[in-house]
């Protein structure tokens, strides 16, 4: 194997199963939609049935923190961390758990996390108490792309834990500090210290804003959600500015050298919003049929995943987290073993395959969801259903009545893991933002 790897660890925000080229998306009235991660899906190994931990966000970021079901801590059963709550101490990550990027430093590399944070804000929590030496970005859910201010009216761009003011689009403005921070990475120590950057984009997350859409930001200052606003090639060009962006941080890592012993992780934090392609799967953000969970995972390493792959691995954030520990070298902390099953092998080779079932659990329409081998345990407000996943993926032909026995088994498998995570509290929140009143379908 090559020496250890740097790590670009980029997350897209609500992007949908099939928005990308490389997953079946259709061409934009512009062009291709992501041309630049259609060529590391090309010139890597590409996942078909890999998973968020969670439909929505800030529970999947705790996932892929701490590389353990996010159901462990009281901040990851909000669905999501709502902007209202800003500053409780009880719902961000707290400083004293181990997470990827505490563990990376301390076995010798640079940190940094770019982009959306959505884990509590500072005094009592933050990137930076939590494992990051550096930070730009966003610590609330979602931020207007131009003004940078959140949905509760606040300013919300940082450099490190202070307020900071910068003119431009937000998607570019991450680019841009990743492409800076590879630049001056290579240097470092020689080029000897190797570096675990996140990058984790707020695109294509609403207000429905591109690089051109700088007058909208007034428009949509009292309500983010921006329920009057948006359309399909709206929504794609800011895909493709995200994607343009992709391909300015691999041209970095090219020119500095890096490339070829840089592990580039792709995927997104949970399943496409209301203008995403999730075909031909069913439901998105915040449901636990396919369409909420299933998400694109892409890995590019020149030095050690042959171009060209597909793998059919199941998996969820936290075991990419854990496989990036193994390949640091990081160990997990003996007092918060993961949860997360590192990947390694299936990157070597794409054949590999894991046993790996898979758990969710939503407060909102008391959902279950149990991923075992072909199978798949759903349940939604008081109804189950059982499916078998690589028949029907779309979850349309419900096998419950014609297999009880199978049902029942899979529904104790559940109830068993259920019963190793804490309760969800009366208090958890559950914010939707939007209603049936707002549009005919979620
Ligand atoms: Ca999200």
């Amino acid at each position: 194997m090559p020496s250890r790897p740097n790590i670009v660890f980029i997350v897209a925000d609500d992007l949908g199963y099939a928005d990308l080229g490389c997953y079946g998306g259709r061409e934009a009235g512009f062009g291709l939609v992501s041309p630049n991660i259609d060529a590391l899906a090309a010139g890597g190994l590409r996942f078909t049935e890999g998973y968020a931990n969670s439909p929505v966000c800030s529970p999947t970021r705790f996932a892929l923190m701490t590389m353990r079901y996010q159901y462990r801590l009281r901040g990851g059963l909000e669905e999501p961390i709502s902007s209202k709550s800003k500053g409780n101490p009880k719902l961000g990550l707290p400083p004293e758990i181990p997470t990827l990027p505490s563990l990376l430093r301390e076995a010798g590399y640079a940190t940094a996390l770019i982009g959306k944070w959505h884990l509590g804000y500072p005094p009592a929590c933050g990137p930076l108490r939590s494992g990051y030496d550096d930070f730009f970005g966003i610590m609330a859910g979602g931020v207007d792309y131009f003004s940078h201010v959140s949905g509760n009216g606040d300013h919300d761009l940082y450099l490190g834990e202070e307020a900071h003011h910068d003119v431009g689009y937000l998607t570019d403005l991450l680019s841009r500090r990743a492409v800076d921070y590879v630049e001056r990475h290579a240097q470092a120590d020689g080029g000897d210290k190797p570096f675990f950057l996140s990058l984790h984009y707020t695109a294509p997350h609403w207000p429905w804003e591109t690089r051109d859409d700088a007058h909208l930001a007034e428009q949509v200052k009292d309500n983010l959600f921006h329920l009057d606003g948006g359309d399909v090639e709206t929504y794609r060009r800011m895909i493709h500015h995200m994607d343009e962006g992709i391909g300015w941080v691999v041209d970095a890592l090219r020119r500095t050298g890096q490339l070829e012993n840089t592990l580039i992780v792709f995927t997104s934090d949970n399943g496409g919003e209301r203008f995403s392609d999730n075909w031909p799967l069913v439901g998105g953000k915040m449901d636990l049929t396919e369409g909420g969970i299933r998400v694109p995972w892409v890995a590019h390493w020149p030095a050690a995943i042959a171009a060209g792959g597909e793998s059919q691995q199941h998996c969820m954030s936290m075991d990419w987290s854990a496989t990036m520990l193994a390949l640091g070298g990081g160990r997990p902390h003996p007092d918060y073993p993961i949860d997360g099953v590192s990947l390694e092998a299936v990157l070597r080779d794409p054949q590999a395959r894991l046993e790996r079932p898979l758990y969710w659990r939503m407060n909102h329409r008391s959902q279950r969801a149990l991923r075992q081998g072909d199978w798949k345990y759903l349940k939604v407000d008081a109804h189950e259903y059982l499916f078998n996943i690589s028949a029907d993926a779309r979850e349309r032909a419900n096998l419950a009545a014609r297999e009880p026995e199978r049902l029942a088994r899979m529904r104790e498998d559940w109830l068993a893991w259920e019963a190793t995570v804490p309760a969800i509290p009366e208090d958890a929140g559950v914010s939707l933002g939007y209603s049936y009143k707002d549009m005919p379908q979620r």
